[in-house]
């Protein structure tokens, strides 16, 4: 089952979120209990190899492969698509026109633009046909605009109307210093919990996904009720970081 099936059958699936390129972090993300791992090229050290890389790590642990793009970077929708990513996170969609941009590099006619080559992504999915590709892609993969500024949340109905555009993915902590034009880094403010919830509730509405960073991971659930069916798991310098005190606590405690 592919990412876009599991969503589509309403699952919820919860990444893993790789920052650190090591391969060995990535294979080790992969095997974990997670449904699917994120490469982060935007804040993560994730490079043009380390996705290559990595999405073999993750498609051969069985699981699906999330890219987020650096911002504006719509280059690499295709190339990490070509590179046989099943979905895409691109941050700072703040308009009807990046999300238009964003789609364009996506899907492929006519839909969007998307340019061919996606040798890579035929050889690993075992497709013979470039034909059977090009008939599949555009409902098999997934485009996720990232809401994280209130110019967003203003232009929310219009983005989610973009065709090519699957779902949207907020960013908490990017939305947390634009609603308090920047006063304030804080994922979990109070103030804007509503608003979160009401781009869940309105991208479900529309028939798209929803997807959130959680930064906290006993409220995914609180998430997860507010409609979000892609939720990451913070990351994986958080892994590390719990684990070592986790363990240091009990080296010296018992
Ligand atoms: C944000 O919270 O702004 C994010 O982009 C999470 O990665
Ligand atoms: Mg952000």
């Amino acid at each position: 089952m592919t990412l876009a099936d599991k969503l589509n059958a309403g699952e919820t699936v919860l990444t893993a979120w790789s920052t650190l390129a090591a391969p060995a972090v990535v294979e080790l993300l992969a095997r974990a209990d997670f449904e699917a791992v994120t490469l982060d090229m935007q804040h993560g050290a994730h490079s043009v190899d380390s996705v290559h890389d990595g999405i073999l790590a993750i498609a051969a642990a069985g699981k699906p492969a999330i890219v987020r793009i650096p911002v504006g970077r719509n280059d690499m929708v295709s190339r990490a698509l070509d590179f046989s990513a099943d979905a895409i996170i691109a941050p700072m969609i703040n308009s009807v026109e990046d999300a238009r941009a964003f789609a364009a590099h996506a899907k492929y006619l006519p839909v969007g633009q998307r340019s061919w080559g996606p040798a890579r992504a035929l050889s690993m999915r075992g497709i013979q046909k470039g034909q059977d590709y090009l008939s599949s892609a555009n409902d098999k993969t997934v485009a996720f605009a990232m809401i994280e500024t209130r110019a967003a949340l203003a232009s929310l109905d219009e983005i989610l109307a973009v065709p090519g555009i699957d779902g949207v993915f907020v960013g908490p902590s990017d939305f947390s210093i634009s609603w308090t034009n920047g006063a304030a880094v804080d994922p979990h403010h109070e103030e804007m919990t509503e608003a979160i919830a009401d781009i869940g509730r309105r991208a479900r509405a529309a028939g798209k996904h929803a997807g959130v960073f959680v930064f906290d991971a006993p409220r995914t659930q609180s998430y997860v009720k507010m409609g979000f069916n892609l939720l990451s798991v913070i990351h994986d310098g958080a892994y590390l970081s719990l684990g070592m005190s986790t363990m240091l606590d009990q080296a010296r405690n018992g």
